[in-house]
């Protein structure tokens, strides 16, 4: 029997993949599909106050080895994912999902943690510092300082477990600076890692950019992502306190993908491009391409090989 059970904290997943916050989870009826997959888990739109409708399409094509975003943070306001998820938790007990929150100011972010603080919530809260599409919006996980100003005011009052959604880090340098912030606070996990922010794609018969807003400009996903999801992933579990566990997002296609996340240290799987792509079907196919993989090697459990990665 090959297992794909894992946990963060305390929480139980049966299976180590989920959905990546902003692929198929925007209504009730995307999340009962992905309740309804073999996910183990699954992640809210990452959500504002207020409803968004987003930036104009086209923003979001499919390229050769992924994906270019630039949605802009549509989504349909905490108050509706939070509703879902107190219904979904009512309706499924033993079961935790995890609400997105992406606040557009510092006070936004803490005026929604303090929605979700009040509330009956009872699953994981991450809170996603890493929009790369909001114009004149810089991302939160770019500026330390920010950062560790966010999580101090945060944590006065937060209880209920949480993480934060970070974007691709490009030198070591910002491994360490970031690792020291976040182990200054009771995080259950850190997620690696959000689009390439800030890619361009061109469109050879018309020399136009690939999507509208932001004059082309776009987070990357997909296959082009592997490489820094990987390297995310490592940095942070050879840096965090072993408390802080790893979601890994980023270039997951095949088993394989999700099985080399796992050795970097990630204890759930999140996918994005593929989920957009394929649907909420691509769970199934996972799970028995990462089982195989894991039967080759002669591992049971996903604890046989987690964080094992050897180097040279
Ligand atoms: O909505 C988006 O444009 C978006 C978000 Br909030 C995010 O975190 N990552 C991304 O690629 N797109």
């Amino acid at each position: 029997m090959t297992d794909l059970q894992t946990s963060i904290g305390d929480f139980q997943f049966d299976n180590v993949f989920m959905n990546a916050s902003g692929v198929r989870c925007y209504t009730e009826e995307d999340l009962d599909a992905l309740a309804q997959s073999d996910a183990g888990t699954f992640v809210t739109k990452s959500a504002t106050q207020a409803k968004r409708l987003g930036n104009p399409s086209p923003r979001y094509a499919r390229l050769e080895l992924g994906s270019i975003n630039s949605m802009g943070l549509p989504n349909e306001g905490l108050d509706y994912y939070l509703n879902y998820a107190l219904k979904f938790q009512e309706k499924h007990p033993g079961q935790w999902i995890f609400l997105s929150v992406a606040g557009l100011t510092m006070e936004e972010n803490l005026a929604m943690a303090h929605t979700i603080e009040e509330s009956d919530f009872n699953g994981l809260v991450e809170f996603n510092l890493s929009c790369p599409n909001v114009p004149g919006k810089p991302q939160t996980g770019y500026d330390f300082d920010r950062t560790k100003e966010l999580l101090t005011n945060l944590f006065t009052f937060f209880t209920k477990p949480a993480g934060v959604k970070l974007p691709p880090y490009f030198d070591l340098a910002q491994f360490d600076q970031m690792a020291a912030i976040l182990n200054q606070f009771p995080l259950q996990f850190v997620n690696s890692i959000n689009s390439l922010g800030n890619g361009l794609m061109i469109d050879p018969e018309t020399d136009t950019a690939l999507i509208k807003p932001k004059g082309g400009f776009g987070g990357i996903g997909g296959a082009y992502a592997k490489p820094f999801a990987l390297a995310n992933v490592r940095a942070f579990s050879q840096r965090l306190d072993p408390k802080i566990q790893l979601i890994g997002t980023g270039g997951v296609t095949n088993g394989r993908d999700a099985y080399d996340l796992i050795l970097a240290g990630a204890s759930l799987v999140q996918v994005g491009t593929l989920l957009q792509e394929e649907g909420p079907a691509v769970f199934t196919r996972l799970s028995r391409e990462l089982q195989a993989v894991m039967q080759t090697k002669g591992y049971t459990n996903l604890s046989d090989f987690k964080g094992q990665l050897k180097t040279q």
